[in-house]
């Protein structure tokens, strides 16, 4: 594994030669466009809790206003936010790689809409999205109006989620919590461009979620190129090849440049 600080001669060769890239992306990716990684610490109404502790069925079943007003103000604090330089860079490679006949797949863990709103098409949402939303119970898609809140201000004081129109059980949000199964077309998609790939690039992420956590290990089956983008090591840096040691919305451009 060679630890980087830039993008190397050696680096740009690869890239440069790679006409199928799978990129794997995490919550880093956005965090330069001011969304909090999902392990910071919280703040306000929510800081004596972990995302981990917010994040799942039972929080949502024991206090469901609490669960339901955190993902209302995060899709608040993400309609504030713009996408960042690593999320440019990777719809211009995407694009590039396209208009010479190759692809850049982009599969990511994150529920925010950042990807798409720099220009790029993402393969798959492995962990759903913040925007969704489905009843509880019976599964009936709900169409809910833009939150009222300001995401740079915590709620004043948590607010019951709606009902569903069909079995009146409470309205959730649509992303995959702890404990639940992955939407299976993502994650076969994810998987399939992985294997498929002539080079992999993971971005911020921990690497400690599973099953996404081990996508990029599929790339060790045929021996393509990992390489992670992260400001810190991972719980998966030591599968890769090349660890780029910087935040993506520098890393990203740097390599998208070297590709193109
Ligand atoms: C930067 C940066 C910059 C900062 N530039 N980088 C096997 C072993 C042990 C446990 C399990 C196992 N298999 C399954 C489990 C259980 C569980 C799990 O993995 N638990 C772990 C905590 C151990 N997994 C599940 O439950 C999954 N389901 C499942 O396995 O189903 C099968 C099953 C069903 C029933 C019974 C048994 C099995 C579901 C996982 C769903 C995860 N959902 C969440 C919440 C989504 C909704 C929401 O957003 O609220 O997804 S959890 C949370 O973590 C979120 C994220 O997508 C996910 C990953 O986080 P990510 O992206 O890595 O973020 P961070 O914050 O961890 O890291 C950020 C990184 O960025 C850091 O490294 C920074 O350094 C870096 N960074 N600035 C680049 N500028
Ligand atoms: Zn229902």
């Amino acid at each position: 594994m060679q630890v980087l600080s830039h993008v190397t001669d050696e680096l740009t060769d690869l890239i440069r030669s790679a006409t199928r890239v799978a990129v794997l992306s995490g919550a880093g990716i956005s965090a330069e466009s001011g969304v909090p990684t999902f392990r910071e610490a919280q703040t306000g109404l929510w800081e004596q809790f972990s995302a981990e502790d917010l994040a799942t069925s039972d929080a949502f079943h024991f206090a469901p206003a609490l669960v339901w007003t955190w993902y209302r103000w995060r899709q608040s604090l993400i309609l504030q936010v713009e996408p960042n330089p690593g999320h440019t860079a990777l719809a211009r490679w995407q694009q590039g790689l396209r208009a010479a006949g190759g692809d850049l797949s982009i599969a990511t863990q994150n529920v925010d809409d950042l990807h798409e709103r720099a220009g790029a098409h993402v393969l798959a949402h492995l962990h759903g999205s913040i925007f969704d939303h489905r009843c509880a119970e019976c599964g009936e898609p709900a169409e809910l109006p833009v939150p009222g809140y300001d995401g740079f201000a915590a709620p004043p004081e948590p607010e019951d989620p709606p009902t569903c129109t069909a079995c009146g059980a409470l309205v959730r949000p649509g992303v995959v919590w702890f404990g639940e199964m992955l939407p299976m077309e993502a994650f076969d998609a994810a998987s399939a461009a992985v294997r498929s790939a002539d080079v992999v690039v993971v971005a911020g992420t921990s690497g400690i979620v599973q099953p996404a956590a081990s996508l990029p290990l599929l790339a060790l089956e045929r021996g393509t190129p990992l390489i992670e983008i992260n400001p810190v090591e991972s719980d998966i840096s030591d599968a890769m090849d090349y660890c780029l040691r910087g935040p993506s919305g520098t890393m990203l451009p740097a390599l998208a440049d070297a590709a193109l």
